[in-house]
């Protein structure tokens, strides 16, 4: 395909299986890579967690006749072509993720977003359990690099609440007005450094009880000492700011990958009978034949572990998982 070249929406097909709802309408574009190999959907709306989805790719060609190359194990389709099941990352409660950037020469929160390496590319990536960087670099030996820390605040009520930001160097914290990035607002920074939390608080903010809300901080050091510290309390609270530990995991949630279906097919012949049997939560298709033109892949009436006599000189199957 030519590099940068955009192609017909209508040759992609996104199902969320989950919810069995075609969500194809949300595609808002679809580009290739700069190679020209692969090729980039992207949707206007999020998926949700956990759920299943599939993305169908009708058969096409480029001007030389090549056909989309299927990556991984997908389907074959008779009616679209190749058809790919994936999972939505999973909402995990407890953490956020940090993520550090070196490099730059700075103090400034600018220095950090400018990095070649941001946001894509951290030099190192771990969940923890507050919004406190103390429990990624306990010390102050790191120098000249800028962090990020992402995840879900989940308010325990529904009230007005105050966060506070503390920094070394400079910091900006963000908080979505629901559970998309895109929402990000800016609520409160430190552009020097190291005061307390009462310095640099948020305005007040109305919040529901169980909902997510992205939140984001970005802190950058030069040198010297470095840390990165969120707080909340209810706005109505008479707690003294500055007595606030780091937001805990216990409103916090972040997203993970989901955990890959391991699932085994076996098949075994003994005389003029055959078992198949196979593990997992998964679905055994059969076929008579297989096709470069695309294999006409059916639900096989195979009992999972029970011999039978087949017809017929071949058939072959599939298993099918979520
Ligand atoms: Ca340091």
């Amino acid at each position: 395909m030519i590099p940068g070249a955009v192609i017909e929406l209508s040759n992609y097909i996104i199902s969320n299986n989950t919810a069995g709802i075609d969500i194809s309408s949300t595609i808002s574009g679809v580009v290739t890579n700069d190679n020209g190999t692969t090729v980039t959907l992207t949707l206007n709306a999020l998926l949700n967690p956990g759920d299943t989805y599939s993305v169908d790719v009708s058969f096409q060609s480029d001007l030389v006749g090549n056909q989309p190359v299927p990556v991984g194990n997908p389907q074959q389709d008779v009616d679209h072509g190749v058809v790919m099941t994936f999972q939505a990352w999973s909402v995990s409660p407890g953490s956020v993720l940090f993520e550090a950037y070196g490099g730059g020469s700075g103090t400034a929160v600018t220095v950090l977003t400018g990095l070649p390496t941001y946001p894509n590319s951290p030099d190192l990536a771990r969940y923890i359990t507050a919004m406190d960087s103390r429990l990624v670099y306990p010390t102050d030996g790191r120098e000249q690099y800028g962090a990020r820390i992402t995840g879900y605040f989940i308010p325990p009520s529904t009230e007005e609440f105050t966060f506070y930001v503390r920094s070394d160097d400079a910091s900006e914290l963000w908080l979505s007005t629901d559970a998309n990035p895109a929402n990000l607002v800016k609520i409160a920074e430190e552009t020097g450094c190291c005061n307390t939390f009462s310095v640099h608080p948020s305005g007040s903010i109305p919040l529901v009880a169980g909902q997510r809300y992205y939140i984001q901080l970005l802190y950058r050091e030069g040198g010297g000492g470095d840390f990165g510290q969120v707080a909340v309390k209810p706005t109505a609270s008479a707690q003294d700011p500055n007595t606030l530990s780091p937001i805990p995991g216990s409103m916090l949630a972040s997203l993970v990958a989901p955990t890959p279906t391991v699932a085994t097919l076996n098949i075994q012949r003994s005389g003029a009978q055959v078992t198949v049997s196979w593990t997992g939560t998964c679905t055994l298709q059969e076929a008579g034949t297989i096709s470069s033109a695309g294999t006409s892949w059916g639900p096989s009436a195979v009992v999972n572990g029970v011999p039978f006599t087949p017809s017929g000189n071949q058939r072959y199957f599939r298993l099918i998982c979520p």
